[in-house]
């Protein structure tokens, strides 16, 4: 796009419209901190999906005209406005923050035409498409810039000289680092430079494509050819905020029920009823804590979505209810495409109520799936979403207490869909080229919707595909990785890209799901998984089992120790969620997040953070038994060996099979639950606090984990503080009638039983 000459501009609030030679563009400040910069190529307003409800901040601003175009000055920035609508922001020191390189961009083709045409032939992946794009953001690289986020991506952490794009693909290859798109497709990353830091969100849900400086080291750009030119700029005084801005556009999690954050055990597919309770008993015979159960695509009648085979589960409801007795939580998948087939009533009357994606004649477009030749709900349309959520509504009544969406890319099997299949989308017919990335996004909302129908629970609803701003609606997991150890090592960072992308609850399949896992891997695999915000061990139809007692009795006793692990920490977990749904920072964050002034954190793709206090150093490499850890600044608690290991640089720590280096924070605390079965097989009355150094405090989050009532304010929010020795409780908020009757504090190795009034009191923790 060739904007020419600024010719003239209009201040309209916090809006100033800009006009150019060629073209007509804005700036709008949405904060003090954030800056959209628009351009409508193809409709005149915004036009997202993302951001629903558009929120605005109160942002004064002024302008000064200079020689070469305008300044727009708000209470922290400074946006300097050029000819071509080039864009360069610095704060009101005037340090520059973010700058569009001047240049065109400029790339050698790296193989020539023929040599793509030769490897294609062999079955090389090549791509022959023109590099250009209609819409280019280019901006100049200082030379220090690493950058974080892109939602669910492979390759490092740091995506600083790697490419992607975003068209959410389902894949079942094993995902290497140099797949440049996955299920999920989240236009935002993170920039963080020495002295500063800021996100970049381009609100296009077309195809997108984003370069960190591989093709040249001079600049990084994004790039689209439709949509249009309509990004976010947000700045913030750390990482966090900037998480936090996003979070604040697009939306954060709910608050999960508590049991969502136990162990989950999964396996396309316990195929009957008879194996499902077999697996139940083995769990609970064997003592593994396990709170949730799956029921993969298999529990259907032929893959039809909405139905039962009653061969294979006679009586839905009852064993659902006996599981429940158990304490376990029953889970069924649901795919989106429904099975051609005359009198199948969800067939039948999406054809009847036009419920189904249309080709470009007008025809239901049909593809393949599981179930054969299938249509595809036309999720953009409330009517359609309105009628599966009265479906939803049906799966539910059995008991059933969470929908996994799988195949929501949409994922087709007989060649892509075509990009002229067309969605209804409220009157505003949209084609498939548009609408690819939004439909698990729209999915989402479909079902979580339909939800509301089923009373006062709360959600538990996973996603594989979906775009920016999904959080709202849903979690996710990361979809088909493998069994190797490559993929065990590339979850952290995607767990922690997704983190700092909007997309905190999420988790990798425990194990690997494609390829055969072994003993050495699970226990491993265990270790991270425990430790991840979403839990699950799952595994593919063609491989080997892999339940924690596959392999033999000390891979079950190391698994089941480490899902023990995750149950004693619960509480920390919880606090961290309920965080979460505040402000949208994840649960488990790289260490970048924390310590982004610290550049030995900047590129740690092995280690990772759960909330601000817990360190985890995990072995990601088969046979190793010792690995280095690195610890910024400060003491650090040994979390197994009680002893203090001081910050700011590498540790050596021996990690035979059965340890995971933890370390806590020196002046941290961490909330214990004893051991249980299942998320609330007890009551608990007596909170557990390792507190760690002098001084520490620590706001504790209480509900029923169940249902709504918290957001009525039937919660209890505690203050725990520690200092001179003297624990201290108070509370921020009291609305939850049950209340810890006692305290075990572990501070410092000695150990101290105090009752509810003493802790309110203040007791004094001395030997
Ligand atoms: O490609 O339903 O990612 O978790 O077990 C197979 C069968 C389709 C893909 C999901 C996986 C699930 C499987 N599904």
């Amino acid at each position: 796009m060739n904007f020419g000459k600024l010719i003239s501009y209009r201040v309209c609030g916090q809006r100033v419209v800009l006009r150019f030679a060629g073209g007509t563009g804005r700036i709008e400040l949405i904060s003090p901190e954030i800056v959209n910069v628009f351009c409508g190529c193809e409709t005149e307003e915004h036009h997202s999906y993302s951001i629903e409800e558009r929120r605005m901040w109160n942002a004064p601003i002024h302008i000064e005209e200079f020689p070469e175009g305008l300044k727009i000055i708000t209470s922290r920035l400074e946006v300097r406005v050029f000819d071509g609508f080039r864009v360069d922001v610095y704060d009101r020191e005037g340090r520059l923050l973010c700058g569009d390189y001047r240049g065109e961009r400029s790339y050698e083709p790296s193989v020539n035409h023929a040599d793509l045409i030769l490897a294609a032939q062999e079955g090389h992946e090549v791509s022959l498409i023109d590099k250009n794009h209609k819409i280019e953001i280019l901006k100049a690289m200082q030379g220090d810039e690493c950058f974080y986020g892109l939602g669910d991506k492979t390759g490092p952490l740091n995506k600083r000289g790697y490419e992607y794009e975003m068209w959410n693909t389902n894949n079942p290859a094993p995902q290497m680092e140099n797949v440049k798109s996955l299920y999920k497709s989240v236009p935002f990353f993170i920039t963080l430079r020495e002295d500063c830091v800021f996100g970049l969100f381009f609100d296009n849900h077309y195809k997108t494509y984003f370069d960190m400086g591989k093709e040249n080291p001079a600049y990084y750009y994004v790039g689209a050819d439709r949509g249009n030119l309509d990004y976010y700029m947000i700045f913030g005084e750390n990482m966090a905020r900037v998480v936090e801005g996003f979070c604040a556009l697009t939306g954060t999690h709910e608050l999960p029920p508590m049991w969502a954050l136990g162990y989950h055990q999964s396996r396309w597919s316990y195929e009957n009823e008879a194996e499902l309770r077999k697996v139940a008993s083995r769990l609970r015979m064997l003592g593994i804590p396990c709170d949730a159960l799956y029921l993969d695509i298999d529990f259907m009648d032929h893959f039809k979505v909405y139905t039962w085979d009653n061969e294979k589960f006679p009586n839905p409801a009852g064993m659902i209810a006996d599981l429940k007795k158990q304490g376990f939580r029953t889970v069924a998948i649901l795919d989106p495409a429904v099975k051609k087939e005359e009198g199948y009533p969800v067939y039948e009357e999406g054809v009847k109520n036009d419920y189904f994606l249309k080709d470009a004649n007008g025809e239901i477009y049909y593809n393949k799936v599981w179930a054969g030749v299938s249509a595809y709900p036309d999720f953009s349309e409330k009517r359609v979403r309105d009628w599966w959520g009265v479906h939803e509504k049906e799966m539910l009544d059995t008991g059933l207490a969470g929908l996994l969406m799988d195949m929501n890319e949409p994922s087709t099997f007989d060649g892509q869909m075509p990009p002229d299949v067309v969605f209804g989308n409220e009157g505003n017919a949209a084609t498939h080229e548009e609408m690819h990335n939004l439909y698990g996004n729209l999915m989402a909302k479909a079902v979580r919707e339909g939800w509301k129908k089923d009373g006062g629970k709360r959600p538990f609803i996973v996603t594989r595909a979906c775009f920016a701003g999904v959080q709202k609606y849903c979690m996710s997991w990361t979809g088909d990785n493998h069994s190797i150890w490559v993929m065990l090592r590339e979850s952290i960072a995607q767990v922690c890209g997704m983190g700092l992308s909007g997309m905190g609850f999420t988790g990798a399949d425990v194990g690997g799901y494609g390829s055969d896992c072994n003993g050495e891997l699970l226990a491993r695999w265990t270790q991270v998984g425990a430790l991840l915000p979403y839990f699950r061990n799952h595994s593919s139809r063609p491989t080997r089992h892999q339940e924690p007692w596959r392999f033999g009795d000390e891979t079950m006793r190391i698994c089941r120790e480490y899902i023990r692990l995750r149950y004693r920490l619960i509480p920390y977990y919880y606090d961290l969620f309920w965080q979460m749904a505040q402000t949208g920072l994840p649960v488990v964050r790289p260490l970048v997040l924390e310590y982004e002034k610290d550049p030995r954190t900047r590129n740690l793709n092995d280690q990772f953070l759960v909330g601000p206090n817990l360190l985890a150093a995990p072995v990601l490499a088969q046979g190793m038994e010792c690995r280095a850890v690195y610890l910024p600044e400060g003491r650090w608690l040994d979390y197994w060996k009680e002893t203090w290991a001081e910050g700011g640089g590498y540790v050596l720590r021996e990690a035979p099979l059965d340890c995971c280096p933890l370390y806590v924070r020196e002046n941290a605390m961490i909330p214990m639950y004893p051991v249980q079965n299942y998320v609330g097989e007890t009551q608990i009355r007596e909170l557990t606090l390792l507190i760690t150094g002098c001084e520490a405090s620590y706001v504790h989050y209480q509900d029923n984990g169940e249902d709504m009532a918290y957001q009525k304010g039937a919660y209890n929010l505690y203050v725990f503080d520690y200092r001179d020795r003297i624990f201290q409780i108070s509370f921020r908020h009291r609305g939850y009638e049950r209340v810890y009757d006692s305290y075990r504090l572990l501070v410092n190795g000695q150990e101290y039983v105090i009752s509810r009034k003493m802790a309110e009191a203040g007791f004094a923790c001395v030997p």
